[in-house]
C-alpha cells in the first residue's frame, strides 16, 4: 500500500509503548480475516498485520471444539473458492478437519508471518489529524492507515442471566469454550439451549453421560443430515478432473439458493421443507408427548433450520429428558424449573449462543467524533453495503451487519465482502486517497434497501424470536435476498457513495536561497 503520510508524528499510545506502523490492520484470523489477508497477498500487498487474540488462526472453528462440532454446510461449498480441498473426508466436515484446512491454507499462502498472536484488541481509535487508526492490543500498539474488522459474529459467547448460576458448585462450560479435560462419564449433565450447537453436542455426549437434561426454551425445526464419507474415487475426481469440484460446488450453491425463494419471496415454497422436518420428527420420535414438545409453533426458516440425524434419538434415549419448563434458578448442585422440579446436576453446558446483534468489538472501535460503533449503533446496526460506516473513515467490516445467511455458506458472503474491501483499497491507492469515508445518505439508502427486502420474509413474519433481529425487532444481521445479489452489489466499490480526501504530500523543508 502506498502512503504519503509517513512523516506524520505518531500519536501517543501510552507511556513507554512503541507504536508499530502498518498499512492495514486486520482484526481476527478466522475465515474472514484469512480471506482478506490472502487476497491482499495474492496481489502483492504485504503491508498488513492480522491481529489475533488467540494463539492460532481459525476463529470460530478454532474455538468451537465441543464434541460433535461440525459444519451444517457441505465442505465443497464451505471453503474458499481459491483454495478448494479435494481431500475432504466427509461431505459435511467436522471441526478438526475445518480447522486443519484453515491452518493449512494460512501456511500455503504464507499468512502466518503477518499474524500477531495474543493481540487482543482493547481499542481502535481514529486519529483525524494523523489520518490513522491507533489500535491498542495486548501484544502492542499499531498505527494503521486502514482498519479491517474481521472479528466475526460468532466470536463472543452469550452467558445467560439465570439466577444462581454463579453459585453452581459443579462445572459450567459454554459450548464455545469447551473444556476437553473435563470427563463427563457418568455425570448428570444439563444442556441449556437447543440451537445449532446444542443439537450437535447433545447426541455426542448422551451415550457417555449418566443422565442428560436438555433445557429447551424454543424447539427447532430439524431436517435430515445427508452426510457421508467421501469415497476415494470421488476425491480422485476432485483432484484430477479439472472443474469437477467447481461443478459440484455450483450445484450445491444453486440448490441452497432455492431456499431463499421460500424464506424471502413466497413462503409457500417452504411447505415441502416443513413437511420433511415433520416427517423426520415422526420417524425418529415415537412418543407423542415428546414429539409434541419437540414441534415448533413458528414457520420453518424463521430460526436457523437445523440438520441432524441423531439429535431426536438422543433426546428420546432412556437416560435423556427434554425439559420444557423455564429455568427458575440454579442451586449449587441442581437446577430448579418454574414448575418446582429440582434436578440434581453435576455439569451445566451452556449452548446459549453468541453476541451477534451487540458485537463486543463495536464497543472498542471509536470513529472521528470519539463515539464507539456500539454507541452509533444504539438504534441498530447500520452500514453502507454491510462494510462501511459514516464517521469511521478507512474502516471496513467483514461479517458485520446484514451479511449473515442461514441457508448457505458464509464463506461465499465473506468472499463477496473481501472483493469489495479490496476494490476500495485499490481505489484509494489509484486515486492517492488518504481517507475514504462513506456518506450518511448511502448508509440510509442501504438501511432502506434492507428494510424493504426484509418485508414479508420469514425472519420478520415467521412467528419466532431469533438473534437475527435486534432489540428493536429490525433485521440487522441477515442478508435478506439471494446471495448472488449481494455479490453483484458488492462486486465493485460504489465510489459515488464515498468521500475521498487526497493525501497531502509530505512537505519538503524549505531550503534557504
Ligand atoms: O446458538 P443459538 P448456537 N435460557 O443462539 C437458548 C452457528 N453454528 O450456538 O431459541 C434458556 O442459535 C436459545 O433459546 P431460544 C450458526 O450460525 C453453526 O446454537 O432463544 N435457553 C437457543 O435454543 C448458529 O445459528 C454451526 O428460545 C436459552 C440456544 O440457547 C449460531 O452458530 C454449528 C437462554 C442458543 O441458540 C449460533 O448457534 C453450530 C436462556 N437464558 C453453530 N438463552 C454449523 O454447523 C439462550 N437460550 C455451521
Amino acid at each position: 500500500m502506498t502512503s504519503t503520510l509517513e512523516n506524520q508524528p505518531a500519536p501517543s499510545a501510552g507511556p513507554g509503548r512503541a507504536v508499530r506502523e502498518v498499512g492495514i490492520a486486520i482484526i481476527g484470523s478466522g475465515f474472514a480475516g484469512l480471506g482478506m489477508a490472502i487476497t491482499l497477498k495474492r496481489r502483492g500487498e504485504t503491508d498488513f498485520v492480522l491481529l489475533e487474540r488467540a494463539g492460532d488462526v481459525g476463529g470460530t472453528w478454532r474455538d468451537n471444539t465441543y464434541p460433535g462440532a461440525a459444519c451444517d454446510v457441505q465442505s465443497n461449498l464451505y471453503s474458499f473458492s481459491f483454495a478448494q480441498n479435494p481431500d475432504w473426508g466427509r461431505s459435511y466436515s467436522e471441526q478438526p478437519e475445518i480447522q486443519a484446512y484453515l491452518q493449512r491454507t494460512a501456511d500455503r499462502f504464507d499468512v502466518r508471518r503477518h499474524c500477531v498472536f495474543g493481540a487482543d484488541v482493547s481499542s481502535a481509535r481514529w486519529d483525524d489529524d494523523a489520518r490513522r487508526w491507533l489500535v491498542s492490543t495486548a501484544a502492542g500498539d499499531f498505527r494503521a492507515r486502514v482498519l479491517v474488522s474481521a472479528a466475526g459474529a460468532l466470536a463472543d459467547p452469550t452467558y445467560p442471566d439465570i439466577p444462581g448460576l454463579d453459585t453452581f458448585a459443579g462445572t459450567v462450560m459454554h459450548s464455545a469454550r469447551w473444556d476437553a479435560a473435563h470427563d463427563l462419564s457418568g455425570e448428570k449433565v444439563a444442556v441449556i439451549g437447543t440451537g445449532a450447537s446444542a443439537i450437535q453436542v447433545v447426541p455426542a455426549i448422551q451415550p457417555v453421560v449418566g443422565t442428560i437434561a436438555v433445557y429447551q426454551r424454543t424447539p427447532a425445526w430439524v431436517v435430515p443430515r445427508t452426510d457421508h464419507p467421501v469415497k476415494p474415487w470421488m476425491r480422485r475426481l476432485y483432484r484430477f478432473v479439472p472443474g469437477f469440484q467447481n461443478l459440484v460446488r455450483a450445484a450445491l450453491y444453486l440448490f441452497r439458493e432455492f431456499l431463499v425463494i421460500g424464506m424471502a419471496k413466497n413462503r409457500r415454497f417452504l411447505k415441502p421443507v416443513g413437511k420433511l422436518a415433520q416427517a423426520h420428527l415422526h420417524r425418529q420420535v415415537r412418543d407423542p408427548k415428546l414429539r409434541r414438545a419437540l414441534t415448533p409453533d413458528y414457520t420453518i426458516g424463521c430460526k436457523r433450520i437445523l440438520i441432524s440425524n441423531d439429535y431426536f434419538p438422543a433426546v428420546a434415549a432412556p437416560n435423556a429428558e427434554l425439559v420444557t419448563a423455564g429455568i427458575a434458578e440454579v442451586r449449587p448442585h441442581s437446577i430448579v424449573t418454574t414448575d418446582g422440579v429440582e434436578r440434581p446436576t453435576d455439569t451445566i453446558v451452556l449452548a446459549t449462543g453468541f453476541h451477534v446483534t451487540d458485537l463486543p468489538i463495536a464497543e472498542k472501535i471509536c470513529g472521528r467524533d470519539g463515539r464507539s460503533l456500539a454507541e452509533v449503533w444504539e438504534d441498530g446496526m447500520v452500514s453502507n453495503r454491510s462494510a462501511t460506516v459514516a464517521g469511521f473513515p478507512n474502516m471496513f467490516l467483514l461479517v458485520g451487519p446484514n451479511v449473515g445467511v442461514g441457508h448457505t455458506s458464509m464463506v461465499y458472503m465473506i468472499e463477496s465482502q473481501v472483493a469489495y474491501v479490496d476494490d476500495a483499497l485499490q481505489t484509494m491507492d489509484a486515486e492517492g486517497l488518504a481517507v475514504l469515508e462513506t456518506t450518511r445518505e448511502a448508509q440510509e439508502a442501504y438501511r432502506e434497501l434492507i428494510a424493504e427486502k426484509s418485508k414479508g420474509t420469514v425472519w420478520l413474519g415467521g412467528g419466532c424470536a431469533s438473534w437475527y433481529l435486534d432489540k428493536h425487532g429490525h433485521n440487522s444481521t441477515l442478508w435478506p435476498d439471494f446471495t448472488f445479489r449481494f455479490r453483484k452489489l458488492t462486486k465493485k466499490l460504489d465510489r459515488e457513495n464515498y468521500v475521498g480526501t487526497p493525501a497531502v504530500p509530505a512537505q519538503r523543508p524549505e531550503v534557504a536561497a
